[in-house]
């Protein structure tokens, strides 16, 4: 092919990646901005399980978008510059998707990530590479990089690893390992000890890798801006006799470091296993011993133990450099990558006003918690229906009598029959086909001043009366010469005549069992006035809730006066009236729904149709 002899990785390189790896795609991404290259790297992604979209990532600070292609065949001829194929698919589909590539003569580079593919599934792959001169990285590999100019997804770590290991820009010492962790490793070793990584490339730990350490080494040999080689070999296979017999033959002229790991297998009665497929020793010359000692042999710099790796290394680049072979390039600093904020905030560098606060109800942890207490212990305790209203409406636990107050508002105000505005409401909505939430919500939105709304404003006329001392006649008067309603007293049907025992109940289980009742006495009062005027001026529903609701507020010994007038001015007392009704609303709607009740349509005889004189026949 056209490209034999050139760089395998350059600032140009272009690459496609084929799996839904997006930190891999931001992690070459910002590679490729710390190394000042011109433009990213990754061009597209193949990801047959969606269609074709764009995916947003950061280039420094600024926002790109990637494309994202179900077909192979669309990122290929839309990107025909893309040489290199970073494979994340599975170890099941990695071998369909690298032969598919194969096809494409535009691929120079594939290299494949995915571990545990059957081994004659990778021989298949690596004679079809071979005859249309593709390199394969891997399988079973991080990949490799090239600094300053490429790296393969997740190769080298996080940002501060690159910038510690200076790979955003070239050195003249190039790599070639089986793992890809010990790359790592390496980036650090060879940054200490000279002046950087030129290139590395880690072939993975299978038993048949794609390319191998020779093909990476002779390309070493042949690239003019590398000047020592290292190899980190491992236990298990023989490929580094194939180094030994080029360095013998001098086809490998340059300083060449090497050490092969797993060299305490010897010290195993049984035969070793570690942790690559490849990396286990079949006969006596795959032991990394005997390769250690074959690689001194043959004219390596091999240390005595992988400790003083870093060592030798830096003895054979300091007699480069006293050669004059190696001229140490002045340092220029990085550009500054932007760190993402979670990691940011997990190193605890940056601190941001939440956006929205809460204190009642916290999901996160492994249990549920309602104002402090677990979702268990609500359970446990029974607190019932108003021990939650307690922990989630007052973020504290509130006294049995109150929690049974609450439940006994829910359940006298549950419903009160179809012809109320809001069940009327519901039942209108149910019937015009629409669905349980629109249907109650269209009952709710009716609850107001005039219907079971009148609690908010209940408890503010009479609280402000009675503090300020009104008498219940001069309260009465003073509203009427004002020319306003008393919130909480009036029924439509309810009269002193036609009691109505909801407000019967509460009022006799409040002053039984409240500490003090003075604003539900003062109601009373009230009530005795305006029902001397007109029998159906009762204290309603809404009112012998809401002034019940106060005195509970100002004298069961859990709130403040201040926390008490808070909740009176916010407008928290139509609270009760709005949870109980939901509970009729639905039963509403499911009624209407099982009498399967056709559209509704208001008879004409019930309108009475006052148009103006000109309009009318
Ligand atoms: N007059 C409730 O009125 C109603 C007066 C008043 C002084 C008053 C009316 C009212 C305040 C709001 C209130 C909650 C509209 C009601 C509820 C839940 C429910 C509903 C259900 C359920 C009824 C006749 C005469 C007029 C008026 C005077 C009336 N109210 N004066 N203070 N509060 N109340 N709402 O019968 O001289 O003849 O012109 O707005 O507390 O919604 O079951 O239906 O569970 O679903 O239409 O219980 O009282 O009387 O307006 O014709 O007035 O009495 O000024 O005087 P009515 P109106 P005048 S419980």
């Amino acid at each position: 092919p056209s490209h034999v002899g050139e760089p395998m990785f350059s600032a140009k390189t272009k690459a496609i990646v084929w799996g839904m790896q997006t930190r891999a795609v931001q992690s070459m991404l910002d590679f490729d901005f710390v190394c000042s290259r011109q433009e990213p790297s990754c061009v597209a992604i193949i990801y047959p399980f969606t269609g074709d979209h764009k995916q947003k990532y950061y280039w420094g600070h600024k926002e790109i978008l990637i494309p994202v292609y179900k077909r192979m065949s669309d990122a290929m001829e839309k990107h025909p510059d893309a040489d290199v194929l970073v494979n994340f698919a599975s170890l099941r589909s990695a071998y369909s998707s690298t032969i598919e590539c194969l096809n494409y003569p535009q691929i120079r580079t594939i290299a494949i990530i995915a571990e545990g593919i059957p081994e004659n599934y990778t021989r298949k792959m690596i004679v079809k590479a071979n005859s249309v001169g593709v390199t394969i990285i891997g399988p079973a590999t991080v990949g490799g990089l090239k600094p300053g100019g490429f790296k393969i997804g997740n190769t080298g770590g996080m940002m501060d690893n690159i910038l510690h290991s200076k790979l955003y820009r070239p050195g003249s010492v190039a790599y070639v390992s089986r793992s890809g962790g010990m790359s790592n490793e390496l980036n650090n070793i060879v940054s200490h000890n000279t002046d950087g990584v030129y290139e590395g490339v880690a072939i993975g730990g299978d038993r048949y890798p794609g390319s191998t350490f020779m093909d990476h080494i002779m390309r070493y040999q042949a690239d003019k801006n590398i000047k020592m080689i290292i190899l980190l070999g491992e236990v298990g296979g023989t490929e580094e006799y194939d180094v030994c017999h080029a360095l013998q033959t001098k086809k490998i002229t340059k300083p060449l470091v090497a050490w092969c790991i797993g060299t305490c297998a010897g010290m195993f009665t049984a035969e070793v296993q570690f942790g690559h497929a490849g990396s286990c020793a079949n006969s006596n010359k795959e032991t990394a011993t005997a390769k250690n000692e074959a690689l001194k042999a043959a004219g390596a710099h091999v240390p005595d133990s992988f400790d003083y790796l870093g060592e030798i290394i830096r003895d054979v680049y300091q007699s480069l450099v006293g050669q004059g072979v190696i001229v140490p390039a002045q340092e220029v600093p990085p550009p500054t990558v932007p760190m993402d904020y979670s990691w940011a905030r997990e190193l605890g560098l940056i601190r941001k006003p939440a956006s929205f606060m809460t204190s009642i109800c916290d999901e996160r942890g492994q249990e549920l918690i309602y104002a402090g207490m677990p979702i268990s212990d609500v359970l446990q305790k029974n607190v019932g229906i108003g021990g939650v209203i307690s922990l989630l409406w007052f973020q504290r636990c509130l006294p049995s009598y109150v929690c049974k107050f609450f439940e006994m508002c829910l359940m006298v105000t549950a419903d009160h029959g179809p012809a109320v505005s809001g069940a009327h409401n519901t039942i209108v909505c149910a019937r015009a086909g629409k669905d349980l939430v629109s249907s109650v919500v269209s009952g709710l939105l009716t609850i107001g001043d005039r219907f079971g709304g009148a609690l908010d404003g209940a408890a503010k006329q009479f609280s402000e009366a009675y503090d300020t001392g009104m008498q219940p006649t001069e309260f009465v008067n003073h509203m009427r010469n004002k020319g306003q309603l008393i919130m909480g007293i009036g029924h439509r049907v309810k009269s002193i005549n036609n009691p109505d025992q909801r407000v019967k109940i509460v009022k006799e289980f409040v002053l039984a069992n409240f500490p003090a009742t003075p604003l539900l006495k003062y109601a009373l009062e009230v009530e005795k006035i305006t029902t001397s005027k007109k029998p159906n001026l009762i204290l309603n529903v809404d009112g012998v809730i809401a002034t019940s609701f106060v005195d509970m507020l100002r004298n069961c010994g859990s709130f403040t006066s201040e926390e008490s007038q808070e909740y009176i001015q916010i407008g928290a007392i139509n609270s009760l009236f709005v949870l109980g009704r939901s509970i009729g609303f639905i039963g509403h709607f499911m009624d209407q729904k099982r009498l399967k009740q056709g559209l509704y349509r208001h008879p004409w005889d019930d309108i009475s149709y006052v148009l103006p004189e000109q309009y009318n026949n």
